[in-house]
């Protein structure tokens, strides 16, 4: 069989075993189509987990009481671990930490555009558990069953941290809404900013989504990004109106014959600003990365040498 033969039997090997949901693990066979588009995707998710720690890190010396400050902490901590297992699961392709922090820190890799605002008030730190938390496990959940078995596991253990993080999230928002008039629009006011940001997480509608079609094929991607906007603005609006916050959308009302909230438009200019690197902090996030990280070049050389050492003293004992 010539090399053309060969890769096409590999190709209808590996959909079946796609369609019959086994998973693909590092050392199989897999199109480099499909191996490039994880990286794309899982590094960009690592990207997110971890520049998503800088809005919440801004309060984490200003959180009002000692119990919010350590929950607050742990969160923050838990985002960080997250970058670290969607960081490995990318290695397993192939690609080094070093390639994949070079590719953020000159804009080649995006991360998600909602880290590009401002936690402008302590109310900011409950709209992000509750709404870019809520919106992260919308989607997460289904990547429980992405087809990359490295990729799934990392999320089934995210996703229990993160029904944690929403929860705390939800509970500074009903706490806020229960308080003083000035606390109320804190809250309000925290939700009218982050809430069309939220809705723009899941990323372009799906006729308009340039990887959604090869990436549900390959079950990459296990929904579709209106798909899971829909849920995310269904479960939110509930919750919002429970605890008497008003979600700012003049074209939001319930369609019995849908089953679903109808939504108003979403702001795709604003979106495309931001995820080319106008949004209000995009700068800001990308300087503060690159300056931790070369700070702690040191940290990092001084492991390396210490594995050397280690490798050597085991090939004198071999
Ligand atoms: N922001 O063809 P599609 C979190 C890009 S974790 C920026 O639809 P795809 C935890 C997209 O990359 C949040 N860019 O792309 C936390 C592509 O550009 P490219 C992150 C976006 O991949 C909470 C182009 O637009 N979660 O929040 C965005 O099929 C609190 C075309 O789009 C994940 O990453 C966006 N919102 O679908 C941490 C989940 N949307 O790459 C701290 C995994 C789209 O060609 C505090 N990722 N783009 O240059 C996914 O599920 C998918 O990648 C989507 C996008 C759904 C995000």
């Amino acid at each position: 069989m010539d090399k053309a033969n060969v890769s096409e039997t590999e190709e209808r090997t590996f959909q079946a075993r796609i369609d019959a949901e086994e998973k693909i693990e590092p050392k199989d066979w897999m199109p480099e189509k499909y191996r490039r588009n994880l990286i794309r995707q899982i590094s960009q998710h690592a990207h997110s987990e971890v520049i998503g720690e800088q809005p919440e890190g801004n309060w984490i010396t200003r959180a009002p009481s000692l119990e919010r400050k350590a929950i607050l902490m742990a969160k923050v901590q838990d985002e960080a671990g997250h970058g670290l297992y969607l960081y490995a699961a990318a290695e397993t392709l192939g690609v080094t930490r070093e390639e994949l922090i070079d590719r953020l820190h000159t804009g080649a890799s995006k991360y998600a555009s909602i880290f590009n605002y401002p936690s402008l008030t302590w109310a900011d730190i409950g709209a992000i558990g509750w709404l870019v938390d809520s919106a992260a496990i919308v989607n997460q959940v289904s990547l429980q069953n992405t087809s990359y078995g490295p990729y799934a596991r990392a999320m089934v253990r995210i996703c229990k941290e993160e029904s944690f993080h929403q929860r705390q999230g939800y509970n500074i928002m009903m706490t806020l809404m229960k308080g003083a008039k000035l606390q109320r629009e804190m809250a309000q006011d925290a939700l009218d900013r982050w809430w069309w940001p939220s809705l723009m997480m899941f990323g372009p509608h799906d006729g308009e989504s340039a990887h959604s079609a090869q990436s549900m094929k390959w079950k990459i991607k296990r929904r579709s990004n209106d798909d899971l906007r829909q849920q995310f603005v269904d479960q939110a609006v509930q919750q919002a109106e429970a605890i008497g916050l008003v979600v700012p959308d003049p074209d939001l009302k319930w369609n019995d014959a849908r089953g679903h909230y109808d939504f108003g438009a979403i702001d795709w200019q604003e979106f495309e600003r931001v995820i080319s690197g106008n949004g209000p902090c995009n700068r800001q996030r990308l300087a503060h990365h690159k300056n931790a990280h070369d700070e702690g070049a040191w940290v990092r050389e001084a492991m390396a040498a210490h594995e050397a050492k280690q490798r050597s003293k085991a090939r004198d004992v071999a």
